[in-house]
């Protein structure tokens, strides 16, 4: 059994799951989370009924409120979205407070390909869509202030001809409005991660610290050897969570990365029954005002877990 590392420290049991969510659920993992108007807010994904062998019948997302970050009430009303015609599944939501207003990243599915949708969210209740990052590039997040007057957005395009299967990394761009994006930089290869052999990809939106921006991200490493882990015939990859700390005022910049996994499956109710075992994916930090760091990570596509660390232990680790 791998031991995630000594700086988080985890709860001693899931903060949400199916049996916490007042409709339908199966599956209840992946959120993202921010701190509003006092409140908690997470947005999480579910997907329902019946796996086929393939998959469920339906994703939806949920909303749930708390007053501390551990507890959690969810809202019996699901987002509803509008902004594109074609979406027929949105999940992996990220949130981000800029500007008193709530943002949300999605992965998109369509009739066209992998989206990634930024949209603001209103009332609790509707997504309202108001850019997409062509396809296929569904993994967003966005930082929670504006950079030299631009928006900045965390990205992973997924290169089918030119790296080889499967094989993504982690970009940046930027934008005057949310709704233009350019100037797609490079952050990191899979080849810079040496726990990750398949894919890497953003997690939860940086959050600020004096040395720079902490950021979260999931790395994954594929084993052809491994079999059945999970409900699937066969799931072979391992996903852990990785931290970087990103330059001030240029975020293209690797300033330190902790050159080991910081959370990797080790908890009974993090693998124990899991639809998909070993997959860690954080999709929420908060940086409280005492230097305590929640991240919020779905565990095994089954539940949403959370664990704590010391923003100076964090930033320690990015050599
Ligand atoms: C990724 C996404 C995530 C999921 C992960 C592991 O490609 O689909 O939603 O958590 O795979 O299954």
């Amino acid at each position: 059994m791998e031991l995630s590392d000594k700086a988080i420290r985890k709860t001693d049991r899931p903060v949400l799951t199916k049996y916490d969510v007042p409709y339908e659920a199966s599956l209840v993992f992946n959120a993202g989370v921010c701190k509003y108007g006092g409140k908690y807010i997470m947005v999480f994904r579910n997907d329902y009924g019946e796996f086929n062998g393939k998959k469920f019948a339906g994703t939806s997302i949920g909303i749930a409120f708390s007053d501390d970050g551990i507890s959690w009430s969810v809202s019996d009303k699901t987002l509803s979205y509008s902004g594109h015609p074609e979406i027929v599944r949105i999940y992996d939501p990220r949130l981000s407070v800029i500007e008193g207003e709530i943002y949300i990243c999605l992965a998109c599915d369509t009739k066209h390909g992998l989206l990634g949708g930024v949209g603001r969210l209103h009332d609790f209740t509707e997504i309202e869509f108001l850019s997409f990052l062509p396809p296929d590039n569904r993994n967003l997040a966005l930082f929670p202030e504006k950079i030299n007057g631009k928006y900045i957005l965390l990205e992973r395009p997924m290169p089918v001809y030119s790296r080889g299967k499967d094989r993504f990394d982690m970009w940046i761009c930027e934008s005057p409005d949310l709704i233009h994006w350019g100037g797609h930089r490079l952050i990191a290869g899979v080849e810079d991660i040496s726990y990750a052999n398949n894919k890497i990809g953003p997690a939860a939106p940086p959050v600020k610290t004096e040395k720079g921006w902490l950021t979260l991200f999931h790395a994954v490493e594929i084993d052809p050897s491994r079999g059945k882990n999970g409900w699937e015939d066969k799931w072979q990859k391992t996903y852990r969570a990785g931290i970087m700390l990103l330059d001030l005022n240029n975020p293209s910049i690797i300033r330190g990365i902790y050159d080991k996994p910081l959370i990797v499956c080790d908890r009974d109710y993090e693998l124990e029954n899991g639809f998909r075992k070993d997959v860690i994916f954080p999709g929420g930090m908060i940086l409280e005002d005492s230097g305590e760091v929640k991240i919020y990570y779905g565990a095994s596509d089954t539940v949403e877990c959370l664990a704590f660390a010391d923003v100076n232990e964090l930033i320690a680790l990015c050599k």
